[in-house]
């Protein structure tokens, strides 16, 4: 097994970088370049010496961190030294010139700590959108994952479904002595329902995990000059978009994250909506529209200093309707649309409040833990199938219910990666920086 190493902090110049090691070579790497490593998992201010010529390379922190007691299960290490794009080079061309050492790959540090059992996958992913987690209630969710508790769940419902099947193996074993009763008592499909129950509970939290991963979509929807692109760059606090006084400005989607109080939120301004001969225009009102029926919720423009337009439904998304422009409006609107002025301010923390709320409504959940991926939502429905199938049809030869439970056990185990993962890790480790 190779010994690999990487810079796992950010990118260079920055005051400290953490540089990794894992592998069997690790404690000898630590030994040629800053000396015998001292007592395990605690700090010491090292000189770094290059191993060949004996030159200083920096002074750091060096940790030595002995497997299994590690992130990864191996001897790992760390250097912590200052981060420029020069030292960092040169502690790593340290480690590199031996031929036992070389670069780690995307993930590659998780990937051994799952390899070694440290993690399961749904911890792995869970760090995934921990070190993608731009938002409060992102950190929150990939928390509970990282944590484990997730898995602590599944090894549960294992362990439940793992006695069921040993209860039906206890039976086939018997059953071949006639004078015992091989009927499965009552108990044993409430036990089937139970899990089956749970499962589908949690099954009931993935809405509100993607919300908190993808951000809640607001598309801002309504006539040329409306003001919508205004609106976006005074809520993005930059000049994103490109603001005239010229009808049908905007033709593509723009699309800005933005983070209200926590809650992830995703705003996009479109095209005008109107009857045009302009081919590119056409387009843009095209994707406009294809916006709000993806959005989870509609800001309906119109210029408030101007008539009251209705506004056109879009399939079933909730519709917040604003009157913009208030600081040029001469009469009070005749409708209940929320006021706002770009201009002035005016409306826009109203405005704010509104879709924090709406935000808060479809991202909070009492659950202890979340179902964050369409690969653990599959792969837990096909659980729900199969105990189904074994709690609501009692009347079939025990063999059949045992295939239900081990095709329930499988689910589980693909959850939380004990079988069938080749693929998902593949695509999962690609999303980790080098480093980590
Ligand atoms: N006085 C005043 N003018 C505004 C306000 N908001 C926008 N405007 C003006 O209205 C005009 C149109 O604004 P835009 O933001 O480009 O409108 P839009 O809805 O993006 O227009 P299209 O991209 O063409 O669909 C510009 O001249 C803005 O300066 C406001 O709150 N008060
Ligand atoms: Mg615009």
């Amino acid at each position: 097994m190779d010994t690999i190493c990487a810079l796992s902090s950010g990118a260079p110049p920055s005051g400290v970088a953490v540089i990794r090691i894992s592998g069997p070579a690790a404690r000898d790497c630590v030994t040629v370049i800053s000396g015998e490593p001292g007592p395990p998992r605690k700090a010491g201010l090292r000189t770094l010496r290059d191993p060949e010529t004996g030159d200083v390379l920096d002074q750091g922190l060096v940790l030595w961190l002995p497997g299994p007691a590690s992130f990864t299960g191996e001897d790992c290490a760390e250097f912590h030294c200052h981060g420029s794009r020069a030292v960092v080079q040169a502690v790593i061309n340290a480690l590199t010139k031996r031929s036992d050492v070389r670069l780690a790959e995307a993930g590659e540090f998780s990937r051994r700590a799952f390899d070694n059992g440290k993690l399961d996958l749904t911890e792995l992913e869970g760090l995934a959108d921990l070190i993608q987690a731009e938002t409060e209630v992102q950190r929150k969710q990939a928390v509970q994952l990282a944590q484990g508790h997730m898995r602590l769940a599944l090894d549960l419902w294992r362990d439940r479904l793992i006695d069921l099947r040993a209860a039906i193996e206890a039976r086939l074993d018997f059953s071949e002595e006639d004078d015992v009763n091989v009927d499965l008592p009552l108990e044993f499909f409430d036990q089937v329902s139970s899990i089956r129950n749970e499962v589908a509970s949690a099954l009931g939290t993935f809405g509100v995990a993607e919300r908190v991963r993808s951000g809640l979509r607001v598309a801002i929807i309504g006539a040329p000059n409306a003001g919508k692109s205004t609106l976006l760059n005074r809520l993005a606090k930059r000049d994103v978009a490109i603001v005239t006084d010229e009808a049908g400005t905007t033709r593509d989607v723009l699309e800005v994250p933005m983070d209200l109080d926590g809650y992830p939120v995703v705003l996009f301004d479109t095209a005008g909506l109107r009857e045009t001969d302009s081919v590119v225009e056409r387009e843009g009102i095209r994707r406009a529209r294809l916006a709000a029926e993806q959005a989870d919720l509609v800001l309906w423009l119109r210029d408030g200093s101007g008539p009251v337009d209705e506004p056109a439904p879009i399939g079933s998304v909730p519709l917040l309707q604003v009157a913009t422009k208030c600081d040029l409006a001469e009469t009070e609107p005749s409708d209940d649309a929320l006021q706002i002025s770009a201009k002035t301010g005016e409306g826009l923390d109203e405005l704010l409040l509104r879709l924090k709320t709406a935000a808060a409504e479809t991202m909070t959940s009492d659950a202890a833990w979340l179902v964050t991926r369409a690969r653990q939502a599959d792969a837990l429905r096909s659980v729900v199938a199969s105990l189904n199938d074994a709690a609501d049809k009692p009347d079939r030869p025990l063999e059949m219910i045992a295939e239900d439970l081990r095709a329930a056990t499988d689910g589980i185990g693909r959850v939380s990666g004990r079988i069938d993962v080749e693929d998902v890790l593949d695509r999962l480790f690609g999303e980790f920086c080098i480093g980590k």
